[in-house]
């Protein structure tokens, strides 16, 4: 079982690191944004990007629980919500990561266009619980 999330993460790194922008040139583009887990809640709670910009959020787990991020637009929140609450596992998407307490993770994410993205934590409460990031793409 711990074996597999280790894996798992492995796995997500990796998809993370390669799933960038067609015009990234590698991961040292990337701004590096620190974002803390606790309980329950992210901190910061809003961060601005500029349009094409590629960010690297690196989440440390302060917390006393598990937390998770998962990145995308309101809509993708919104449906993720619901498959987490059919027994889903989240960690088969892209996108996302899963933060044991005092763990890091870090997800890459280019905003491809102007808006609003969220990250979203979606163990179970925590992000109607407010649990969340808004990244403001201008
Ligand atoms: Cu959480």
């Amino acid at each position: 079982m711990r074996r597999l999330a280790v894996l798992l993460l492995v796995v997500l790194a990796a998809c993370g690191s390669s799933d960038g922008g067609s015009t990234a040139a590698g991961p040292t583009d990337a701004r590096t944004v620190d974002v803390e887990m606790r309980d329950i809640a992210f901190s910061p709670t809003s961060v601005d990007a500029r349009v094409g910009e590629k960010l690297r959020f690196v989440f440390k787990n302060t917390g006393g629980v598990t937390h998770d991020a998962f990145i995308g637009d309101q809509a993708a929140q919104d449906e993720h919500e619901k498959d987490m609450r059919g027994g889903h596992d989240h960690m088969k998407m892209a996108n996302a990561v899963s933060v044991k307490p005092g763990k890091s993770a870090s997800l890459t994410y280019t905003f491809a266009k102007a808006g609003q993205v969220v990250i979203g934590c979606h163990e179970p409460g925590h992000y109607t619980g407010g649990m969340k990031v808004l990244v403001n793409v201008a």
